[in-house]
């Protein structure tokens, strides 16, 4: 084994506070793709499709969009996803803060979640909050014509009451968006005695801040298959590795 991966498993050993900070890349295994790899969704569109300017603009091509690259109900959680719940459940892991959008975190049983940048499996109307689960947004796809107009409520213009994924666009801001919400978020990560970043190419904001936030005297480690912007700071540990390979053998040499 390498050098990074002793130390990595020693301090992940020793850590009973451990803050995990998720992208796009730990579900890859799971066939999703990511945004900003070699063989990201980025290679298929402009980050402005997934932009609220676009929504409002092109709603029915918005939909299409984010129905074929961004939903995934049947995908499955893979061994990076089962190894972070099991290590919540051995008191390793307090909370994970996820960009993700695809809900597998908690399909594998974890249950601290913050799902920064929201969640596909339910829309809401953007003037009286109404939620529609996304099974039932993919009948209305399929069923009406302007299946993004909210019948629930009324407004003089038929664009105050469109129904949008709950997930933060380009644009956008979510429910963590709030004082009180990155309040919340930076204490978890000033307190954590570890900082596990997984499948982030940590390029977007504000998220890709949050690693600023940790206590300088406590590691962060990284695994991401391509190079980040913090790979090079004083106390991180790097492995330019598969998530799911590395963390199911941090995962052996601690059992
Ligand atoms: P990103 O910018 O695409 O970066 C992903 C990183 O993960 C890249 O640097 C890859 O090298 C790395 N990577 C990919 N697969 C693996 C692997 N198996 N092991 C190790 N490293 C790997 O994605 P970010 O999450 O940083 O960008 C933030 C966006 C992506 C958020 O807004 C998300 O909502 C959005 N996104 C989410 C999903 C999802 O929910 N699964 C999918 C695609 C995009």
């Amino acid at each position: 084994m390498n050098t990074s991966f002793d130390i990595c498993t020693s301090l992940i050993r020793k850590a009973k506070n451990i803050i995990v900070l998720t992208g796009a890349g730990i579900s890859t295994e799971s066939g999703i793709k990511d945004f900003r790899s070699k063989t990201g969704v980025y290679k298929m569109a402009p980050e402005y499709i997934l932009s609220l300017d676009y929504f409002y603009q092109h709603p029915v091509e918005f939909y299409q969009f984010a129905m074929e690259n961004l939903y995934h109900p049947d995908a499955k959680p893979n061994q990076g996803h089962k190894i972070l719940a099991k290590w919540e459940e051995q008191g390793r892991v307090q909370h994970i803060i996820t960009q993700n959008i695809d809900g597998l975190h908690q399909k594998a049983g974890s249950r601290h979640v913050i799902e920064f940048h929201g969640t596909m499996k339910t829309a809401s109307c953007l003037n009286c909050g109404k939620i529609y689960p996304a099974e039932e947004m993919e009948e209305r796809i399929q069923t009406m014509h302007d299946f993004y107009i909210c019948d629930h409520c009324e407004t003089k213009r038929e664009r105050n009451r469109y129904i949008k994924p709950d997930v933060v666009l380009f644009g956008d801001a979510g429910e963590w968006f709030t004082k009180k919400g990155f309040q919340s978020i930076l204490q978890l990560i000033k307190h954590a005695d570890c900082l596990l970043v997984l499948g982030t190419s940590l390029k977007v904001t504000p998220f890709s801040t949050f690693p600023q936030y940790r206590s300088q005297n406590d590691p962060m480690i990284i695994i991401n298959r391509d190079e980040t912007p913090y790979d090079s700071l004083a106390g991180t540990y790097v492995m330019h590795e598969s998530i799911g390979k590395i963390l199911t053998q941090i995962d052996r040499e601690l059992s």
